[in-house]
């Protein structure tokens, strides 16, 4: 990551060298990679345009925003000169803190004049995915659209066309939203991309400004990074954590694998895949036995006085006291009590009792914190040290320190999210920040900082004629659903499907059925600016702008909302997303709602009662071009004592289970309501106490794991040349035993291989990478391995309480690849 280096002064010249350790990983190249060499900027400058000309040309600075999905929105100078952008350097936020700019943000260029672009509409004429293609207009595509899906409408209704929404493929609020409309519209069912949901879900505030502000880091006197591996995955936040690092706060890394983090913190804590919750639990018991929570704070910052009936689980209400139903529409608060027979809402008692069982109106209800303790008491630290391959001492140190050494903050990433039991982590982990009074104050706060675009979602996303969605499908369950024909009994008749801001064949679950299932539908659109592995499986490919070809905003990570200007017009024949959208509604007979240009739709996001509250309105946007959207500065999650959850605080027991992305499932696991632990469907290849090894394990004993690659922001980004230098292929990290007992070397080509799927990459022998476990950074699409795809090794089992793409509960073996396939 670097600080203000501009991109014409290179860093490096020795392109031969460069090539020579890309085999491997490149990482130290890359730690002050902030440059590129002149030439190549020289040469795309040329060939955008050139600069030839005797007179100065003439040349403009733009601003814009990153916005893929590494959601660090950073704030860009696009260099115009003579109609081509020349060059992407940092922008300034209006608290420098957060400018920054990475070797992805430098390589735009090479995605706007990628020679791969694509430049017409395209229809299929061979064999799916076997790219053959033939040119066609505008109007011919829209129009083979447009009648294919009124068709489909007439027989069986719009519910058989499905939308792939973005799930962050562009941060841009009319890119994201505008496809939405159209399926709002007429009634499209929606395929739920499903990415992560466990952290969202599981943290009851981990989404949106679900934490303190970034920049609180160095307030911690303890801060734990938590399955996560910020140098590579938010290399624009890591400073935020090594400035807090080396101002005096100490930082502790859990992660199976010794990461870049790792390596730079003061203690690394090695734990076993899929066992997080356990430890968490462990550490909540040891804080309970020693006296370390912190009562005051259980009191009026959690729910830990509320009583919940024995009876149905529910919260004792006012109603439940005075017996009369609240008048209609109004709020029927919950109560606490004093322990001495005086119930009342928190307000009205002075003193609410956070343990014990009390009988309101011959009911039995008992306070959330006792049941608290009793789910979580049987997870003693031997026990979980024993589960999770950590030291009884570790874990207690751990916990001392967490709790007695603050303030406190804990960095969760999505390690503990991609198996199937990783939602209760974050639900865990939360609740030990609860009860360690670890929140609502500066250096103490849980979770991920997430993009907030809470101003797009306004009445501007929906069209004046509403008609669906016409139901959900998560997407690991996309290709099931298509082959049976239902989803929990609801018929499933998915003729067509509409994709954009995604590349759900490279990074869902079981590529090899997705594509199946991509077989069975009659008409696949996808809006790309590149021939991803999706695209690939399209009957019509729609070329879209890159991102600074349109007006848009980015309401992204930082605590800016930030202006996309227009720098250049669209190249070649793309349109953006709000005008395709518009052509195909139109040609529909969708007038009236589908007029909009992006400024106007984005001005129409902005009109509304959230952007007023912060002064935000698009006039004022175009004027200073970046405005603060978080409601305070510095801005600190419940600090005024409120929480994003319905009670207003953390919640660690949850009074309703609801599914996080409804398909029709019913849930009846109430174990839900508070933290459990339970080993993950497939990742458990070992017998540790009275939980059994997967059987699977004797086939492949080996768990498949990923990280997140600095070269890529998934797949974007992920066929530069200059970061194709830098990391040239993909790679499979295996440990030293792992590979000497299947006689692999460093470099050697591998087979990664499970009954679903396979994958042949490059073998690197890393001793940072726990034994047992493989590490496949993400990010490569299938013309890039030698065979296979990492894609096709994963599952789409989840929990239906959180349906999710658990991409880690998985098992595999390693082979040294031969050739074939
Ligand atoms: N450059 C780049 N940055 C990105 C992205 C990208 O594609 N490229 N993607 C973005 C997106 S969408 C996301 S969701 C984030 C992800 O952000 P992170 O979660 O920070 O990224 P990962 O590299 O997946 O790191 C997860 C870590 O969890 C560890 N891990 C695996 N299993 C377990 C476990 O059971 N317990 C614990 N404690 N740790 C475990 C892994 O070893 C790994 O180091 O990154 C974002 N940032
Ligand atoms: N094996 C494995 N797979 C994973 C993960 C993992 O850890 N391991 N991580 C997962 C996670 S956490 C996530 S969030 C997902 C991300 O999955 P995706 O969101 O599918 O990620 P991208 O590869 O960024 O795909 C976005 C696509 O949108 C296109 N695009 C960009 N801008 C625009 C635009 O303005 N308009 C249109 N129409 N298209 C545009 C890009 O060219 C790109 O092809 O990947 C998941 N996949
Ligand atoms: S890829 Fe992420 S970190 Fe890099 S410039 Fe873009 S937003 Fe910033
Ligand atoms: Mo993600």
């Amino acid at each position: 990551m670097s600080k203000g280096t501009n991109t014409v002064e290179p860093s490096f010249g020795r392109r031969t060298f460069l090539k020579g350790s890309a085999a491997t990983m490149g990482l130290a190249a890359l730690a002050g990679a902030g440059c590129a060499p002149k030439e190549e900027l020289g040469e795309t400058g040329e060939a955008g345009g050139g600069s030839a000309a005797a007179e100065a040309p003439e040349e403009q600075i733009f601003t814009g925003a990153c916005r893929g999905n590494c959601f660090g929105g950073c704030k860009l100078k696009i260099k115009v000169r003579d109609g081509n952008v020349v060059s992407t350097t940092m922008g300034e936020f209006p608290n420098p803190e957060y400018n920054r700019i990475c070797t992805k943000g430098l390589s735009h260029l090479q995605r706007i004049y990628d020679p791969d672009r694509l430049k017409v509409p395209l229809r299929r004429v061979g064999e799916r995915g076997a790219d053959q293609w033939e040119e066609i207009t505008w109007d011919e595509a829209i129009e083979e659209i447009a009648t294919t899906w009124q068709a489909i409408i007439d027989q069986d209704g719009a519910g058989s066309i499905g939308l792939v929404p973005s799930a962050g493929g562009n941060f841009g609020s009319a890119s994201t939203q505008y496809p939405q409309r159209l399926s709002n519209a007429l009634g499209f069912t929606t395929i739920s991309p499903c990415y992560d949901n466990g952290l969202f879900a599981g943290g009851g505030f981990s989404k949106g400004t679900g934490v303190n502000e970034i920049t609180d880091m160095p307030n911690a006197k303890t801060i734990i990074v938590w399955g996560a591996n910020p140098s590579e995955a938010q290399t624009q936040h890591w400073h935020f954590l090594t400035e807090a690092h080396n101002g005096g706060s100490k930082l502790i890394t859990i992660d199976p694998n010794y990461t870049n983090c790792a390596a730079k913190s003061d203690q690394w804590i090695p734990i076993r895949p899929a066992t997080d919750t356990a430890m968490v639990m462990a550490m909540m018991n040891l804080c309970i036995d020693n006296g370390w929570t912190d009562e005051d704070y259980i009191k009026i910052g959690t729910v830990g006085p509320f009583l919940v009936k024995e009876t149905d689980g529910l919260y004792v209400r006012l109603s439940d006291i005075t017996g009369e139903a609240p008048a209609e529409d109004a709020e029927d608060p919950i109560v606490v009590t004093d322990g001495n027979g005086n119930f009342g809402v928190p307000a009205d008692i002075a003193n609410p009792v956070i343990e014990g069982t009390y009988e309101v109106n011959g009911v039995k209800a008992t306070c959330a914190y006792t049941l608290l303790k009793d789910a979580i008491k049987d997870w003693t630290v031997e026990r979980a040290s024993e589960l999770c391959d950590v030291p009884v001492e570790v874990i207690t140190e751990l916990a001392r320190e967490y709790a007695q050494e603050g303030p406190s903050t804990i960095y969760t990433g999505l390690g503990p999210d991609h198996y199937v039991n990783g939602h209760m982590f974050y639900f865990a982990v939360t609740g030990l920040a609860g009860i360690t009074g670890n929140l609502g104050k500066p250096g103490a706060t849980c979770g991920m900082d997430w993009p907030v675009a809470g101003f797009g979602i306004s009445a501007a996303s929906m069209p004046k004629q509403i008609v669906g969605p016409a139901g959900v499908i998560p997407g690991p369950l996309f290709p099931v659903s298509v082959r049976e024909g239902q989803i929990e009994g609801r018929p499933v008749n998915l003729r067509s499907l509409y994709i954009y801001s995604a590349n759900p064949v490279a990074n869902q679950v079981e590529r090899k059925a997705w594509i199946e299932a991509l077989n069975e539908m009659e008409l696949v659109v996808i809006a790309e600016m590149r021939m991803t592995d999706t695209a690939r499986y399209a009957d019509i490919v729609l070329p879209v702008t890159h991102w600074f070809e349109m007006t848009e905003i980015a309401p992204v990570i930082t605590p800016y909302m930030t202006l996309q200007e227009k720098c250049i017009d669209p190249l070649h024949e793309a349109k953006t997303d709000v005008e395709i959208i518009n052509l195909i509604a139109n040609k529909m007979g969708l007038v009236e709602d589908f007029q909009y240009t992006e400024e106007e739709y984005l001005a129409a996001t902005l009109d509304n009662d959230n952007a007023r509250a912060l002064g935000i309105t698009w006039e004022k946007l175009k004027e200073e071009k970046c405005l603060r959207d978080y409601p305070a500065e510095p801005y600190y999650l419940g600090v005024d004592g409120v929480f994003p959850t319905p009670s207003g605080r953390e919640q660690f027991y949850r009074e309703v289970v609801t599914p996080y992305v409804d398909y029709g499932q019913v849930l009846t696991d109430m174990r839900e309501r508070l933290p459990y632990w339970e080993p993950p469907a497939e990742a458990w290849p070992e017998s540790i106490g009275e939980f059994e090894a997967n059987p699977l394990a004797q086939k492949y004993p080996l768990i498949y794991s990923g990280e997140r690659n600095k070269m890529k922001c998934h797949t974007q980004f992920g066929h530069a040349p200059w970061l194709l230098e830098l990391y040239s292929e993909p790679i499979v990290k295996l440990n030293p035993d792992d590979a000497a007992a299947r006689g692999i070397a460093e470099g050697d080509y591998v087979r990664v291989f499970n009954d679903r799927g396979f994958v042949v990459l490059k073998a690197v022998i890393h001793p940072g990478t726990r034994p047992g476990m493989i590490i496949v950074p993400k990010g490569w699409e299938q013309d890039q391995f030698v065979a296979g795809h990492y894609a096709d090794l994963t599952s789409h089992v989840f929990n239906p309480t959180v349906p999710n793409n658990c991409f880690f509960d998985t098992l595999c073996e390693v082979e040294k690849y031969e050739g074939g396939e």
